[in-house]
């Protein structure tokens, strides 16, 4: 692909899993329709791509059950393509749902042994990523959920999360790690309801445990869709309440199952106000994508699907920063931050409370003045559509 402005550079800071290149195509209904993507091949490749780094489950890396010396011997391999490269290792978590023995839960499980082994699982993981250079530690709990309540009382579930969470917060405190852990939140897939569904009641949880400054959130795209939320607002909540520790950037059509879509593949919209939110906020972290490509596509298609993701990112960054300095965009929106009291708070004082009481308001002309919404989403749609 030639080179232009939007041609990703390491400086972007854009990653992938290595489960994301490395999907091979396998659904409920379908066997694989791809080789096995050694690790070492998704670092070179996405290297030459113009990414910044590769994120990993344990297992996505070495196989559950390798000896010692055969983990050493994988981990000495991929460091050495990672310096060859380049690439860096932000992030790392768990494979807490591939293994049947977490058919019930990893944290959550209903046996206690199946609870310990997790921790103990995650544990050896931490040590991996901080090995490799993690400095966030993402923990989804894909099977911390039910199909039926009968069995499991969730406030049982919720202590159980928050053990766990509490135990290895303990634990990379310890090891004297730096180290700070995101917890994904997703509604539902693989079990019929996962246990805290969205960023918001991860931000609740948040603040139940005893360690809440090192846990943060780790948002997804589709999964705050898959909840029928705006992606924008529950990572504004994460932002204002400085627990945005890392982001799944990645597509999803409403009403369907986890589709991990390429960034901003069928919501372009919705993608450019996620890209605003981070850009105007000046967020640091990485940007993550958690998608994988169409079933339908062969190794050429993958790394297409790699480009695509970061490409669009950046044409996004592009009209982001069109919208700022667009005249009559910033016109309307002058105008509404100075109906809005631009900075100004309304902060209680007792005098403040008696100069409300005695405030005249011009009702009739507050229920009839409009606030010239159509014409600024009609001007950033034709920004969006090419056209200004
Ligand atoms: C799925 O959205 C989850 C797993 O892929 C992984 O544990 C996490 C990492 O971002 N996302
Ligand atoms: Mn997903
Ligand atoms: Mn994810």
């Amino acid at each position: 692909m030639n080179q232009d402005e939007y041609t990703p550079r390491p400086e972007h800071h854009f990653t992938f899993g290595l489960w994301t290149v490395g999907n091979v195509g396998r659904d409920p209904f379908g066997e694989p329709v791809r080789p096995v993507l050694v690790p070492v091949r998704a670092v070179q490749q996405l290297a030459q791509l113009g990414a910044y780094g590769v994120n990993l489950h344990d297992n996505d890396l070495v196989p559950s059950g390798a000896s010692a010396s055969e983990r050493d011997r994988i981990v000495k391999e991929f460091t050495a393509a990672l310096q060859a490269t380049g690439m860096k290792v932000p992030m790392a978590t768990t494979n807490l749902f591939s293994d049947p023995v977490f058919r019930d839960g990893a944290f959550t499980s209903n046996d206690a042994q199946v609870r310990a082994y997790a921790i103990r699982k995650t544990m050896a993981a931490i040590d991996l990523g901080v090995e490799l250079g993690a400095t966030t530690y993402v923990m989804w709990g894909g099977r911390e959920g039910v199909e039926t309540n009968a069995g499991k009382d969730p406030r049982a579930a919720l202590a159980w999360y928050r053990e766990a969470v509490n135990f290895l917060c303990e634990y990379v405190r310890s090891q004297r790690y730096d180290l700070r852990f995101a917890l994904e939140a997703k509604p539902n897939e693989p079990r019929g309801d996962i246990f805290l569904p969205t960023t918001g009641h991860m931000l609740a949880f948040i603040a139940t445990l005893e360690h809440p400054e090192m846990v943060g959130v780790n948002p997804e795209v589709a999964h705050e869709q898959m909840a029928g939320l705006d992606f924008s607002h529950g990572v504004a909540q994460a932002l204002d309440a400085g627990k945005l520790f890392h982001i799944d950037l990645n597509g999803q059509k409403l009403g369907r199952f986890d589709q991990d879509l390429r960034f901003g593949s069928d919501d372009p919209k919705g993608a450019f106000f996620l890209v605003k939110l981070l850009e105007d906020a000046r967020w640091p972290g990485m940007r993550h994508f958690d998608s994988h490509a169409y079933r339908t596509e062969d190794d050429d298609g993958v790394w297409a699907f790699a480009a695509g993701n970061m490409r669009t990112y950046l044409i996004l960054k592009a009209k982001v920063d069109r919208f700022n300095r667009d005249p009559e965009i910033q016109q309307i929106l002058g105008e509404l931050r100075a109906r809005s009291g631009g900075t100004e708070r309304l902060v209680f004082s007792v005098e403040r409370s008696r100069t409300l009481q005695r405030e005249a308001f011009d009702l009739p002309a507050l229920r009839a003045r409009g606030y010239a919404y159509e014409r600024l989403d009609q001007l950033t749609m034709e920004l969006l559509l090419g056209v200004r």
